[in-house]
């Protein structure tokens, strides 16, 4: 009730100033005669929500051979969006040449996200690996600039499309050392323009207590090189938030283990790898952390992740592209004209809906 009283004050204080001559009078709930229906806002909003739909946009990048294109196939095939997608066990994953998105619209009770993963060529195969972080940096930077050009556009669209970055997936081998100067530098640099989720690969080949000792020495070397990785403490909103965080920056990065078959275990189907010695289910908390990783990213990160990436990863850009050419309209004229006429690249893009 204090804190309430502080509350309506300080907006009190703060409206009366920010308008003159301006008379307000507040009136809390119990004091209403009859029930208004300020709460049914939600529902409004909750509406809304679900005819717009979700968009939420994923990219796996790390070293050749980690497993990235299969932990693709992992989440789409996981509970994620088992119902939507039609396994196909005769194709094989092989080795990943370009930048390729898949796309797939996941309903659940009445609600539709679009999920699109870019699966990234990995690095480390050239004998010079320098700067193999850049095709990556470009392509999230082709994003932002995608966005900014739609959002100067005198004849804007009224919902823009968002193919940014709002998650990387960052692959990290299992070597149960410390992490790798590539790792390091490419982190550095992407940790600036997105929000990076590392993850330990094929954490089927660690015992339990490597990869306790692994995952704690990535933390520390993390913290000691300055990675900015999500979630970061300095956006908690609320003490709440900052506990739930907490629980999340403890258990960084997810050691996590990627397959595309089914197989039967006590009669369920399960996602998992089959070894001489048993299966390893991947969506068994018991084997490995990608449940964990799952529901950061869709259960109780999503639309954090997309405002983080809206208002902080984009918004640095905006500021600084706006800044460095102080956007006249021939130069967007020439931007658009790039983008188009691939200043480069172009992505395949692959859609299930
Ligand atoms: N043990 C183990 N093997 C895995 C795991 N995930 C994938 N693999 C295997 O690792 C090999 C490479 O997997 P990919 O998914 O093609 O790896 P990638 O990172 O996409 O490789 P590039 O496309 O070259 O960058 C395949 O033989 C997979 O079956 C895992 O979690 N554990
Ligand atoms: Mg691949």
């Amino acid at each position: 009730m204090k804190k309430e009283i502080e509350l309506e004050a300080e907006v009190k204080v703060e409206i009366c100033q920010s308008v003159q001559d301006l008379q307000m009078s507040f009136i809390r709930g119990s004091d209403l005669f009859g029930y208004v229906g300020i709460e049914a806002v939600l529902d409004q909003m909750r509406s809304k929500m679900m005819k717009a739909g979700v968009e939420f946009n994923i990219m796996v990048v790390g070293q050749s051979g980690l497993g990235k294109s299969t932990l693709v196939n992992t989440l789409f095939k996981s509970k994620v969006s088992r119902k939507s997608c039609t396994p196909n066990y005769e194709e094989t994953i092989s080795k990943t040449v370009k930048l390729h998105s898949v796309s797939h619209v996941i309903e659940e009770k009445g609600v539709k996200m679009k999920l699109t993963v870019t699966d990234t060529p990995g690095f480390g195969d050239n004998i010079n690996n320098e700067n193999c972080w850049e095709p990556i940096v470009k392509y999230i930077n082709e994003q932002y600039e995608k966005y900014l050009i739609e959002e100067l556009n005198v004849n804007r669209k009224r919902r823009i499309p968002d193919s940014r970055v709002h998650s990387c997936i960052y692959f990290l081998p299992a070597t149960g050392h410390r992490l790798r100067p590539i790792d390091i530098e490419f982190m550095k640099r992407l940790g600036n323009i997105v929000s990076i989720v590392p993850v330990i690969a094929k954490a089927d080949t660690l015992t339990i207590e490597e990869r306790l000792e692994f995952k704690e020495r990535i933390r520390q070397d993390l913290t000691t090189n300055g990675i900015c990785v999500y979630p970061l403490k300095e956006y908690d909103e609320d003490p709440e938030e900052r506990i739930l965080n907490n629980r999340i920056r403890d258990n960084i990065p997810f050691a996590v283990v990627g397959t595309d078959k089914e197989h039967q275990v006590n009669g369920n189907k399960v996602l998992g790898r089959k070894t001489k010695w048993g299966i390893i289910e991947v969506e068994n908390v018991a084997h490995c952390e990608f449940v964990n990783l799952r529901d950061l990213l869709i259960r109780s990160h999503l639309q954090d992740l997309k405002d983080v990436t809206h208002n902080i990863h984009y918004e640095t850009y905006r500021v600084q592209r706006l800044n460095q050419s102080n956007v006249n309209f021939s130069e967007l004229g020439l931007s658009t004209w790039l983008l188009e006429n691939g200043s480069g690249e172009k992505y395949e893009s692959e859609s299930h809906l």
